[in-house]
């Protein structure tokens, strides 16, 4: 009876003892406690790596009570849910973050302490979970940091790859790819759920069957394999809900192969079985280029496939009637990359659950929402249908009477227009015949979102400007944003405890629109002289860090310019290292008396290539020659120096940050969808010198272009400029610098050739050349801002008050209200 059950579960509680307790002494004894019997080592000799290990399971403990309650209040409550599927996701660490959203930070300092340890060596101990390229990944991990907190019923799906992002080395200059198996010193942060497994079918042959005179396709997988869910907590802050990040790992099929295992091949069987873990074996580390590769189809039928079924299932739990779908789940596409959950859910419907096809489609067209990241044609995903058609025969099936359907719907709409039909097709014809992902997401979402104002502009009248005209209320856009929990909190402890002081609250965290406050004291001396302290502090941590990685020693007193991102030629690091260049020719021929004037620099530059990238890879190696050159130069001394940070990830960027005076995002006008590191930077009081591109024209709305450095063409200024080609003039400045490295002024000429040839006459794709001058007059003036400290501190305390635009709760809460229909279910403490 209920009774019974109520009193066995107030019985289990009590042997529980409660839920764990967040005092320091407590917090100790559950260290100790798994450092014996978890971690397996004596409690009088343990080691820092050893104490994260034990304070992470801790941690994790605390995690799971909240986590069960937060699972049951959903369940209680059943609100409608959102679903976000992603392929990627960039967590970085998770134990400093987990800990200061529970609330407990100095508790488990404490703790430590007294146990002999070091909060900031502990959490050092923990490697990043990499488990994406860049931008787009790490926006996944800032949204959900705000889902959690926000109290949204919110579900995270992704992959568990075993091998994450690359790890950069350089050796001699240039970068070697090193594989990063994340998991080989465990993982605290998952909790596999060995139970919860659904089959994921491949390949085969689809067939008709007729069932109540009705005909039905059946498909007959030829391959069938095992996906098995591993759970990531996320907490919120300020909140009990803590919330799923769910990833799927591939393990071989009981079914698998049966036939292999009758026949007697034992040894070749299960060798085979064992080849179905690669599915999820490895993270592609192309950004945003697509080859077409079946091993990456697997991959994103396979997260789409179970993720639906567990979507599917939970539903049901609860729910008979799947017309009630929509009003239970919105699925949200990070980009065009999970688009085969359209495909999926039509096949569920019509093929299992065996509705109408009209009804179906009426049901999918309402749950699905999608957002995409580019602006470049050329970077749209496509399937070549020969692929799609072997892996996923009745998939193709779907698609194509999809496409019918729109076709006919077009038709009706705008004639026999042969031309815009066949651009606006599902299918492209032509050498390799394929499926045109982003144009099936289109048509088959309700809405639409671009991630930042401009880039919305772009997708309206370019991209997509043949479904914008017909279809103009679906476009939307959510600008993005990032979490000042783990961009402030917990990277720039000095500078949070600064803010919360002169705002006289911590609300900030929660409440980003209080950073607004700040305004008020932008000319408060005092305030100055604490902001300055801090910044001080900070660019000593990241000083002292290029000194152990590098062994070169840099001045506090220069300015510490950053830019840190993949390196892209749309990027235009390449643009940066020629600035640098001709700052280095100008201190050369300069009379030793005016160096004086000169503003010491501390360039730094990080990033990721591509391994298949050669430019990237180029532009690396000519960062560190150059870096070379500059750094062993007595001539120079502390006026300029270049580094190149190795292993850029998100760890890396925590450190990086909050250390920095200027960062540069000077993408070419129209490449850079948003940009999300430049908002980070804001965050942390660093001024920006840009282009209008991407978010940053709404930092300039939001902070005004007096308080940062901007130059170059604008968008509408772009194509005019790419038609003038090699008849633009170019600075002369800008040639010479071109000269030194054709020259070999920095060796490897031959290898440098492709690169110089890149950026000279009708080849200067990403006008480097024309932008050049104005670049080094936005430069010019950061020197001239530098030297003024009041006028800086200023500045960089504006940029953090203006930077609550950019906080990922702001976009979440535009999702939630726009987009998915969503409400907050707070789980009571
Ligand atoms: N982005 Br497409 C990626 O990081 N990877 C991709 O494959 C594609 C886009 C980035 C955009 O370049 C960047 O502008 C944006 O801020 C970020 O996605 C998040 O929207």
């Amino acid at each position: 009876t209920s009774g019974e059950r109520t009193a066995k579960a107030e019985r289990m509680f009590e042997l529980m003892d409660g839920f764990l307790k967040n005092d320091p002494l407590s917090l100790q004894k559950d260290i100790l406690n798994h450092v014996e019997y978890t971690v397996a080592r004596s409690r009088f000799s343990f080691d820092d790596f050893e104490a994260y290990q034990a304070l992470s399971h801790c941690i994790r403990d605390r995690l799971i009570e909240r986590w069960h309650d937060t699972q049951l209040h959903f369940k209680r409550k059943d609100p409608k849910r959102v679903y976000f599927l992603s392929l990627e996701y960039l967590m970085g660490r998770s134990l400093s973050n987990s800990i200061i959203n529970l609330g407990i930070r100095d508790q488990c300092a404490d703790a430590l302490s007294q146990l002999g340890f070091e909060f900031e060596v502990v959490a050092e101990q923990e490697g990043d979970a990499a488990l994406g390229n860049g931008g787009l990944a790490r926006l996944s991990a800032c949204q959900m940091d705000s889902l959690a907190t926000m109290d949204f019923p919110a579900w995270g799906y992704g992959l568990r790859y075993q091998y994450g992002l690359f790890r950069q080395v350089i050796l001699d200059g240039f970068q070697h790819e090193q594989p990063d198996y994340w998991l080989n010193f465990g993982n605290p942060w998952e909790i596999e759920r060995v139970h919860v497994t659904y089959p994921v079918k491949f390949y085969g042959t689809v067939e008709e069957e007729i069932l109540n005179e009705e005909k039905y396709q059946v498909w007959i997988p030829g391959e069938m394999i095992e996906a098995v869910a591993y759970d990531n907590p996320i907490p919120g802050y300020g909140t009990r809900n803590t919330i799923t990040l769910r990833l799927w790992a591939a393990k071989p099929s009981n079914q698998h192969d049966m036939e292999a295992y009758n026949t007697g091949d034992y040894i070749d069987a299960v060798v085979n079985r064992q080849r179905a873990e690669t599915i999820s074996s490895i993270l592609y580390p192309d950004d945003r280029s697509h080859q077409g590769k079946e091993l990456r189809l697997k991959q994103q039928y396979f997260f789409v496939s179970a993720s639906l079924q567990d979507i599917i299932r939970r539903f049901k739990d609860v729910h008979k009637d799947l017309s009630q779908f929509p009003d239970k789940v919105a699925l949200q596409l990070n980009d065009t990359h999970p688009a085969l959950a359209i495909p999926e859910v039509m096949r569920v419907l019509v093929d299992e659950e065996h509705l109408g096809w009209n009804k179906a489609f009426d049901i999918t067209c309402k749950i699905f929402s999608f957002t995409t990241h580019t602006v470049q044609a050329e970077a749209l995903e496509k399937i070549p249908v020969d692929l799609l058609g072997s892996l996923l025969p009745r998939h193709l099936q779907i698609i194509y009477d999809i496409n019918s359907y729109f076709m006919e719907e077009l038709k009706k709409r705008i004639g026999l227009d042969y031309n815009r039909l066949s651009r606006m097709s599902i299918v492209e014809e032509g050498a390799v015949k394929s499926i045109r992902v982003a144009n099936l997401s289109l048509f088959c979402s309700h809405t639409v979102n671009g991630v930042s104002k401009l880039h919305s502009e772009l997708l309206q009248t370019r991209v997509f400007k043949d479904f914008y005209e017909l279809w103009p209320e679906k476009f939307q856009y959510k600008t993005n944003g990032v979490t000042q929990r783990r961009w402030i909190v917990v990277s720039n402890p000095n500078l949070c405890a600064l803010i919360s002081k002169w705002l006289g609250t911590e609300s900030w965290i929660r409440d980003i629109d209080l950073l607004m406050g700040l305004r008020e004291y932008a000319t408060d001396i005092s305030l100055h002289q604490e902001w300055q302290m801090v910044r001080r502090v900070n660019k000593m941590r990241l000083a002292e860090y290029i000194e152990a990685t590098s062994g070169l020693k840099v001045s506090l007193d220069a300015m510490f310019d950053v830019q840190i991102k993949r390196i892209h030629e749309y990027k235009r690091q390449l643009l940066n290292i020629l600035g640098i260049i001709h700052r280095y020719d100008c201190i050369k021929n300069m009379a030793k008396d005016d160096r004086r004037k000169v503003v010491p620099r501390v360039c730094i530059i990080g990033g990721k290539a591509a391994p298949g990238y050669e430019m990237a890879k180029k532009i690396i190696k000519l960062c560190h020659a150059v870096a070379e050159k500059i750094n062993n130069d007595s001539d120079v001394g502390d006026l300029l120096k270049l580094v190149f940070i190795p292993d850029y990830n998100v760890s890396v960027a925590e450190l990086v940050i909050p250390g920095a005076d200027l960062s540069q995002h000077i993408s070419t006008a129209g490449h850079e969808a948003s940009g999300t590191g430049s908002m980070k930077f804001l965050m942390n009081g660093c001024l920006l010198l840009a282009t209008a591109d991407g978010s940053t024209v709404e930092i300039i709305e939001e902070i005004g272009e007096d308080n940062m450095f901007l130059f170059g063409a604008k968008v509408h200024e772009v194509p005019t400029l790419r038609e003038k080609g090699s008849t633009i003039k170019v600075p002369l400045q800008f040639a010479r610098v071109v000269r030194m490295v054709r020259d070999g002024y920095f060796g490897f000429q031959d290898y440098f050739k492709s690169l110089c040839d890149r950026v000279e006459g009708n080849n200067d794709y990403y006008l480097l050349g024309s932008d050049f001058e104005s670049y080094l007059g936005a430069q010019a003036a950061a020197d001239k801002a530098f030297t003024d400290k009041e006028k800086w501190t200023r500045m960089s305390i504006l940029s953090t008050a203006g930077s609550g635009r950019f906080s990922s709760d702001r976009t979440i809460q535009d999702y939630a209200e726009k987009t998915w229909g969503i409400e907050p279910c707070r789980c009571p403490l």
